[in-house]
């Protein structure tokens, strides 16, 4: 994402993913002409050791009173609008970046638009160099930095690292083997492991949407180094309703076949290694986060679709191995990219009673970066004399901002939530053991939402959930209504014994708040939905049943035969207010969210259609064996 226009972070059903509501022109027209009137750009194409040289856009500022940090942005997505006299509306992270004055630079990656070399999709760090002249994402960050402090003039010799996505990733990056003016890092929504967790897939399945409609334009460049065409057609999916397109596309297979031909090794490559194998260990950063010395600032959304394990993961990388200079995780109620533009008062149905992206980018962000780059202010301590939190998260549910000197914080303390007969979540152990039962149908998928929609919307995780508790297709266990607060912080476990008729099966876990039926509906009410009964996704993850017990190494169910399966969820910090009730619903599918099941023991990307069966899924309860989810609760 470059400043000054929404990245091309295509999200699910080739629409663009929006980060916010965009300034008006006039508002854009301001801010243009208040950055070409305060800065002066340059292009350079920075030699990297191995002579591949990576084009750089830097805007210097023209008041030369006094020395500037650089803050350097690294994208795939195009550091556009080319042309020496061409200037975004806005420079750095927001427009407060803009006013208060840095040396910007945004840079090309390798392969990427203007820049030489070839470009590798989600690039891992070599453990070995092949000698001096080798290179990867950390010695080109690096080169970078020392070229830029040593030629532009004016800088302060400090250089800072922000991004979003993409190009939190390539933040992150920058944090191994880290040059020494690297003083301030914000990977913000910054992928972790991507085969796992983040955007491609989740316990073994598939995110099959936000993939195709990402990598059905996100491809590999033809030829010499170019800037992006004028007019890129997006792919034409000839219908409104995803969920529709992607049932009738079939097996994952018939995805080359009838539409990508094989067009995008990218995508290709993705349906190659289904399982956690080699290809997706090495491009997994966390393990490379050791010795990290610059100030990190993780920042993730609550409600992102597509990289909301990567600052959590890469966030507890550094705190278990030791955090030299402060990190601090800041976790909002935002989807990806949220917090960047907009108020952030509003998410889909939800109200968060305060302007939370403008308290993040005024209170947080900028205060970061000011402390670690030009040595004023107290960066993100409450006062100078005390140290920064090491997570500041928004609390869903109360609808506030807490600071934490651990995360999860150290004093929560866990509880686990038991499924228990007749659909009750019960808090103890039940006495006597059963299970249910639905059927799982792989030509009648439990959709994701429960409207037609054109993919999947960037606010889909605060959905309501009513309408999938009323299919039979579901599980749903839930509490009486509480009679006091229940503020749930950290990850989310779901511990399930299960069987299946199959050989394979996935089980979707869903954590929901309940809300009473008399809560009432915002006045106005520009959406309609009625809250009174809504039953709010807090949180939920798909597991592919066949790696219950390695994610590397597959094993088939033997029909009938009971099997556990335990996972971790990423983190949240919610309140279930009292009168609200707890709910976990259980489904076997996901769509076009997650890619369907066979349920047989197959390779799911090569499967043909004739190969998908329906199955019959049991939910064993009862005991302290039985199925449930375990939280971890602040105020028990
Ligand atoms: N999270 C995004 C992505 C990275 C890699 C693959 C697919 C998507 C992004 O928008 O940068």
């Amino acid at each position: 994402m470059t400043t000054g226009k929404l990245a091309p972070l295509v999200l699910a059903f080739g629409g663009i993913a929006l980060l916010a509501q965009p300034p008006s022109d006039a508002a854009r027209k301001l801010q243009l002409e208040y950055t070409i009137a305060h800065y002066t750009k340059y292009d350079y194409r920075i030699p990297m050791r191995d002579g591949v040289k990576l084009f750089t856009s830097v805007y210097v500022p023209k008041d030369s009173a006094q020395p500037y940090p650089i803050m350097l942005e690294r994208t795939p997505y195009s550091v556009g609008p080319y042309g020496i006299d061409n200037y975004p509306p806005l420079l750095g992270p927001s427009e407060l970046f803009t006013k208060e004055g840095f040396i910007f630079a945004y840079q090309d990656v390798r392969g990427r638009y203007l820049s030489e070399g070839t470009f590798v999709d989600v690039p891992a760090h070599k453990l070995h160099f092949d000698g001096p002249k080798d290179t990867d994402d950390s010695t080109d960050t690096y080169d970078t930095i020392e070229w830029l402090t040593k030629n532009v003039a004016n800088n302060n010799g400090k250089a800072g690292i922000w991004g979003i996505s993409y190009p939190g990733f390539y933040a992150a990056f920058s944090l191994i083997d880290s040059h020494p003016a690297l003083k301030a890092v914000s990977p913000q929504a910054p992928m972790g492991d991507v085969g796992n967790g983040d955007d491609s897939y989740h316990n073994g399945a598939f995110y099959l949407a936000a993939n195709f409609g990402f990598y059905s334009s996100f491809k590999p460049r033809a030829g010499d180094p170019a800037r992006p065409p004028v007019h890129s057609l997006p792919f034409e999916f000839g219908t409104a309703d995803a969920y529709d397109f992607y049932l009738r596309m079939g097996p994952l297979s018939n995805s080359n076949e009838k539409y990508l031909k094989n067009s995008n090794p990218f995508w290709t490559d993705n349906l190659k290694h289904a399982a956690y194998d080699e290809f997706w260990q090495r491009r997994a950063l966390a393990p490379h986060m050791k010795n990290v010395k610059p100030a990190v600032m993780f920042v993730g959304g609550w409600f992102d679709a597509e990289d909301l394990a990567g600052p959590l993961k890469l966030f507890r990388a550094i705190e278990k191995n030791g955090a030299i200079a402060p990190e601090t995780l800041v976790m909002g109620p935002w989807p990806h990219g949220g917090w960047s533009r907009g108020p952030g008062d509003k998410l889909g149905n939800l109200d968060f009673a305060s302007k939370t992206g403008e308290f993040y980018r005024e209170s947080i962000e900028l205060p970061f970066f000011m402390e670690h780059l030009k040595g004023k202010g107290n960066g993100l301590k409450a006062k100078a004399d005390s140290v920064a939190p090491k997570a500041l998260v928004f609390e869903t549910g109360t609808k506030q901002w807490r600071r934490f000197d651990t995360w999860p914080p150290k004093n929560a303390t866990a509880l686990e939530l038991y499924f228990d007969a007749t659909g009750k979540l019960a808090m103890t152990a039940p006495a006597a053991a059963g299970f249910d039962e639905y059927p799982s149908d792989p030509d009648r998928p439990v959709p994701v939402i429960g409207e037609i929609g054109v993919g999947m919307p960037r606010d889909y995780m605060t959905f309501d959930q009513r309408f999938a508790s009323k299919r039979p297709d579901v599980l749903v266990y839930q509490t009486e209504p509480l009679d006091h607060d229940v503020t749930i912080a950290g990850p989310v476990t779901p511990k399930l014994l299960v069987s299946t008729t199959g050989t394979d099966s996935d089980f979707v876990v869903k954590l929901i708040d309940v809300y009473p039926n008399d809560y009432p509906d915002p006045n106005p009410n520009p959406t309609g939905v009625h809250m009174g009964g809504y039953q709010q996704l807090v949180r939920g993850e798909p597991f592919r049943g066949k790696f219950r017990n390695s994610s590397e190494k597959p094993e088939p169910f033997t029909p009938g035969k009971r099997a556990r399966i335990e996972f971790t969820m990423p983190d949240v910090c919610h309140t279930f207010r009292a009168g609200h009730r707890i709910m976990v619903q259980v489904q076997s599918s996901w769509f076009p969210l997650t890619d369907r099941n066979p349920q047989q023991f197959l390779d799911i990307p090569t499967a043909k259609a004739s190969e998908f069966q329906k199955a019959t899924e049991r939910v064993y309860r009862g005991d302290a064996e039985g199925s449930g989810v375990r939280v971890l609760v602040l105020n028990q």
